[in-house]
């Protein structure tokens, strides 16, 4: 196979911003999760990363303060480069949407939201690689957001971004948005990047694809006042000459970044 361009992209997830914007006397635990994003802008600058992953709940809902918006779009339009948000169930698109309160691209003109509900594909400004996602709706009771996927596009990289629960294939079936393995197998990308877990976590998906959760960069509970003990990552995908892909947990505070080999994944797999 001919060499691929080198690319670098960032991978978060679940910020929930806005989550305490109206419980009163919660400033601090606002300004915590606004912190956890400008750490995540802060690591995306210093690790020079091409793009920009936000497998969703990036909003925690769509009544968050306007000023909750404009910081994300600020911030967002710090970083520069280009951002891909997937929508997830607390940020869906469609009826009440947060996407619709403000125009976040006119203040970020390098953010692209998915709003399709059908799905579509994200060509990234400048850069051999394409995003597919399917947005939640809050409209699909049995949504499954890497059901039926087209194939793949002709960028050299295939990205795909979804929000759900991974399916352990011996799992009982007690959860919502169901991502199964043979749907990452099956969607031929080279990364899939995942959001609705608040833990980092790679999981299973076929030879081909690497598929990872960034968990949260800073857990609610964390930002409640708890002590952190998840979260406080997000992950740099290397996609490499070779056609392959690494991952890296780079900390967004205190902590060491975790390889590739040494990422937390799910059991059994
Ligand atoms: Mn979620």
């Amino acid at each position: 196979m001919a060499a691929r361009p080198r690319l670098r992209l960032l991978h978060t997830s679940d910020v929930h911003l806005g989550a305490h914007d109206s419980s009163r006397g919660a400033t601090d635990a606002s300004r915590a999760l606004e912190a956890g994003f400008s750490a995540v802008i802060d690591a995306a600058i210093r690790e020079g990363v091409d793009g920009m992953l936000i497998a969703g709940d990036f909003f925690d809902n769509a009544r968050v303060r306007v000023e909750t918006l404009e910081f994300a779009a600020a911030e967002i339009a710090r970083f520069g480069r280009p951002v891909v948000i997937g929508p997830g169930n607390h940020d869906h698109v469609g009826p009440g949407s947060v996407y619709d309160r403000i125009d976040l691209i006119a203040l970020a003109p390098n953010l692209h939201i998915i709003r399709d509900h059908a799905g579509e594909s994200v060509a990234l400004d400048g850069l051999e690689v394409e995003v597919w996602g399917r947005p939640h709706t809050e409209q699909v009771p049995d949504f499954s957001p890497f059901q039926g996927m087209p194939p793949r596009g002709d960028a050299a990289w295939q990205v795909a971004i979804g929000h759900g629960h991974f399916i352990h294939p011996r799992a009982l079936l007690h959860h919502s948005f169901h991502i199964r393995r043979e749907h990452l197998a099956a969607s031929e990308r080279d990364y899939v990047a995942l959001g609705h877990w608040e833990v980092m976590t790679r999981v299973a998906a076929g030879d081909r694809t690497i598929a990872a959760y960034s968990g949260a960069p800073e857990g609610l509970s964390a930002a409640a006042g708890a002590p952190s003990t998840v979260g406080g990552h997000a992950l740099v995908v290397d996609l490499r000459e070779d056609g392959s892909v690494r991952l890296t947990g780079v900390p967004l505070g205190e902590g060491e970044a975790i390889p590739h080999e040494a990422l937390p994944h799910l059991e059994g797999l």
